[in-house]
């Protein structure tokens, strides 16, 4: 075919194009691999060498052209689309008021964000760690052996099977241990769970925080120090820290860490009980049975290790006066909770 002919064929063609399926088939007759253009453009070689380079250039002209004009009508028919669809869409009633569900984080997932980062920036690794454990885990390798009285501060869910939902985020101190070896510095946030009466502060099922740090030379004055700056970073102000003698088979000498309250600061107000200070984690030097079991040389490291009330700082966070609210999945009562 001749070159003009091409190109007056395809202006013919194009005006018979109305949908994708019929462009893609003009696309494929002009510019496909036998197709008309390209034949054209292969046809070169037969071209005397006195009109090759007229010929070139005419026939590129005309694939440029096919191209454009091809590209253009692309467009055309997407537009074409997209009216068709407001088209029919014209009975909606764009009016009407729709509630529009904005997802967020909970209130144990943002402490506990807040929380990682500040220990991250100390050095910290976070660690995870089984709700599923074995009584050795959870009880025997935090020098809690069998018929221990302290097994009785936990109530414990058995499995059938002997295994246990763990009591307390404790139980993965053992493995921390043997997996890193000292020094070390790990917290490991998870759900605990325990078979108890269920009241305003306490719940089946609640988040701690486990902390531990094992290196040289470590005392009670490294405990107060690490739990002050990390308090006071996580409120974003000075926090006092006062240590009240505690008990714990895991821990000696155990204590009970009280802050001053971030949110009166220790004046008196209702998330304190108006006493100015807040119960907020049990802590202790680590004892060194807990630290021989889990292969720590204990005449080179000490340590001492915390477990902080993730659901508990979640409360106090957002102002929850009862932990039912966090595993009630009420989004209207979460979404009450006020940011503080
Ligand atoms: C323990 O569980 C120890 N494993 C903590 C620890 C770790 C001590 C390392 C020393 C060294 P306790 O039973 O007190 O301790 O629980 C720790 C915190 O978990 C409590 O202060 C409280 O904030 C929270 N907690 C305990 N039981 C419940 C419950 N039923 N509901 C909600 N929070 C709870």
């Amino acid at each position: 075919m001749e070159l003009e002919q091409i190109l007056i064929q395809f202006n013919d063609d194009v005006t018979k194009v109305e949908t994708d399926e019929s462009l893609n088939s003009l696309r494929t007759k002009y510019l496909g691999k036998t197709g008309i253009l390209t034949d054209a453009l292969k046809e070169i070689k037969n071209v005397p060498v006195e009109r090759k380079k007229a010929y070139g250039e005419s026939v590129n002209k005309i694939k440029t052209e096919i191209e454009n004009k091809l590209e253009n009508l692309k467009l055309q028919l997407e537009d074409k689309l997209i009216q068709n669809k407001l088209n029919n869409t014209k009975n909606i009633d764009l009016t009407i008021p729709y509630s529009h569900d904005k997802g967020s984080l909970h209130p144990v997932t943002i402490a506990e964000h807040k929380v990682i980062e500040v220990f991250r920036s100390m050095g910290f690794i976070v660690e995870d760690g089984f709700e599923v454990e074995t009584e050795y885990n959870n009880f025997e390798a935090v020098n809690v052996p069998k018929d221990h009285p302290a097994r009785d501060m936990q109530d414990t869910f058995w499995l059938e099977n002997g295994q246990v939902l763990r009591t307390h985020t404790s139980a993965n101190q053992n493995r921390v241990m043997k997996q890193y070896g000292a020094p070390l510095r790990a917290i490991f946030p998870g759900r605990c769970y325990r078979n108890e009466t269920v009241d305003a502060s306490h719940d089946t099922t609640f988040w701690q925080l486990e902390g531990m740090v094992i290196d040289e030379n470590i005392s009670i004055a490294n405990l107060i120090f690490f739990m002050k700056t990390m308090l006071t970073k996580v409120f974003g102000k000075e926090i006092k820290v006062r240590l009240r003698p505690g008990y714990f088979p895991f821990t000696e000498p155990s204590f009970e860490l009280d802050c001053s309250c971030p949110y009166c600061d220790g004046n008196g107000c209702s998330v304190c009980k108006h006493g100015g200070w807040i119960e907020l984690c049990p802590c202790g030097m680590i004892h060194p049975e807990v630290l021989k079991m889990g292969g720590i040389d204990i005449e080179k490291y000490q340590g001492f290790a915390f477990g902080l009330g993730l659901s508990r700082l979640a409360m106090m966070n957002k102002d929850i006066r009862t932990i039912r609210v966090l595993n009630g999945c009420k989004l209207k009562e979460l979404k009450q909770a006020k940011i503080k």
